[in-house]
């Protein structure tokens, strides 16, 4: 669609929502009045500023349907997540909510190749993780065959791929991973299976973690963006060109602030992504702050579609480790760990107040591979020190380094965790 067409229909759905929200969301109308704004002030995109934020506090405090626009009859299905900070985010769904789910979730397994023909296995949980439904209701209006299996089970998911000829599978990059090392354990080339793309998403993973899905499995492994709150996954997708993920922006609107003072940056500024679902009927969010860092791309894409492009993440604004003061996300961490050889992209890191010194003491423990865990304890050694350096050169942190036995660090069918932060602050 042309972007000035777009524009268009994005104003009048926005004006709509803030007149309705005013009018149905108590919390809402609240809001509005203490900002003394009214849906009448939006007369263009840009007065979207005017509106208040919504956080995740916002959803805590108005739990369970304090957000609820429409009456419960209207409701057509309930999804929830505890997410990593344990508040309960809970999405109420119409049947419009569901079809504009099953739509950014069509458009997003589209991209990755996948139409009627494809069989897709979609290994994301299903009940109430949003993963689950999403890709079945978007494989679903593609008219594809889907392969309902869930997380877990692995055996059965490589031998369904191989069986029903699987050519898109869905499921954490993490699990994805770890399906391969199954699968090579049990003496089956993840590249026999001949599946062809993979959409991952749900947790932080670097451009390295990508190749090495990729190579392990021979396929295009793309990622997907989404969070419950707003819907579930499908908000964003990658391309073929795999340049930035397409933000479905005719139903979630994308903004980008300074996450300190709340102001909208510029298309290319690195901030805090807030969304607002501008088609929303059960539970519509203004301004909604993801906590997730990304910026939005200003140049057109390649694959000719119109839809504004977002960087893949870059962590979360309450992800972000801070040790000695030195700022760092897990995937930066990842990114350094998967460049030396010998080690496994499988890693716990600990952070802890030391009570004397009042000190941060970070330790990284590291699985290394069959081959170096057999090697001598002096090979062990060096590197162990290499590890230590170069996350020293690279990132500016001194980290305890532990090297573990091949496959000790627990494996996550779902959402892999990568931190804990034994720090009482
Ligand atoms: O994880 C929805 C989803 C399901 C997305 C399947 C993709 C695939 P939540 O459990 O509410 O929803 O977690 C949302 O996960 O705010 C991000 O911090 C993180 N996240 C989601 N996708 C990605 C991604 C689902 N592609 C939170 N890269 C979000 C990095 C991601 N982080």
């Amino acid at each position: 669609m042309n972007p000035e067409a777009r524009k268009a229909i994005q104003l009048a759905r926005l004006r709509n929502l803030a007149e309705k929200v005013y009018r149905a969301v108590p919390f809402y109308r609240k809001r509005f009045d203490e900002k003394g704004v009214k849906a009448a002030d939006i007369v263009s995109l840009q007065d979207i500023g005017k509106l208040p934020f919504t956080t995740k506090d916002d959803l805590r405090d108005t739990y369970p349907y304090g957000l609820l626009a429409v009456p419960h009859e209207e409701i057509k299905e309930i999804h929830m997540s505890s997410g990593t900070t344990g508040i309960p985010v809970v999405d109420a769904y119409t049947q419009r909510d569901l079809d504009d789910w099953a739509e950014g979730m069509a458009r997003t397994l589209n991209a990755a190749g996948a139409d009627r023909n494809a069989v897709v296995q979609n290994a994301y949980g299903y009940g109430l993780f949003t993963g689950g439904a999403g890709v079945h209701f978007g494989a679903a209006l593609l008219g594809a065959t889907v392969i309902p299996v869930s997380s877990g089970n692995t055996q059965k998911q490589l031998m369904l791929m191989r069986d029903f000829g699987t050519t898109l599978f869905t499921c954490t990059p993490s699990y994805a991973l770890y399906m391969a090392e199954q699968a090579k354990d049990m003496g089956i080339d993840p590249k026999s299976l001949g599946v062809c793309a993979g959409c991952f998403g749900a947790e932080p993973w670097s451009e390295n973690m990508r190749r090495e899905i990729e190579k392990n499995w021979g396929i295009k492994a793309y990622d997907i963006y989404g969070l419950t709150e707003i819907t579930g996954p499908g908000v964003a997708f990658e391309c073929e060109y795999q340049e930035g993920l397409h933000v479905n922006e005719d139903m979630w609107y994308p903004e980008i602030i300074d996450p300190e003072t709340g102001k909208v940056l510029p298309d290319g500024e690195k901030g805090e992504l807030v969304i607002t679902t501008i088609t929303k009927e059960g539970t519509p969010l203004i301004r909604y702050r993801t906590r997730d860092i990304t910026y939005i791309y200003s140049e057109p894409c390649k694959c000719g579609r119109t839809t504004r492009r977002i960087h893949r993440l870059f962590g979360r604004t309450d992800d972000l480790l801070i040790i000695r003061g030195v700022n760092v996300f897990p995937s930066q961490i990842e990114n350094a760990l998967i460049e030396i050889q010998g080690v496994e992209p499988n890693y716990l890191i600990i952070v802890d107040r030391n009570p004397e010194t009042h000190l941060d003491e970070a330790e990284l423990q590291v699985e290394v591979s069959a081959e170096s865990f057999s090697d001598e304890t002096r090979n062990l050694e060096n590197l162990r020190t290499l590890i230590g350096a170069t996350l020293k050169s690279k990132l500016g942190i001194n980290m305890k380094i532990k090297l573990v036995e091949p496959k000790t660090i627990e494996r996550s069918t779902g959402k892999a965790k990568r931190v804990i932060d034994k720090r009482k602050i």
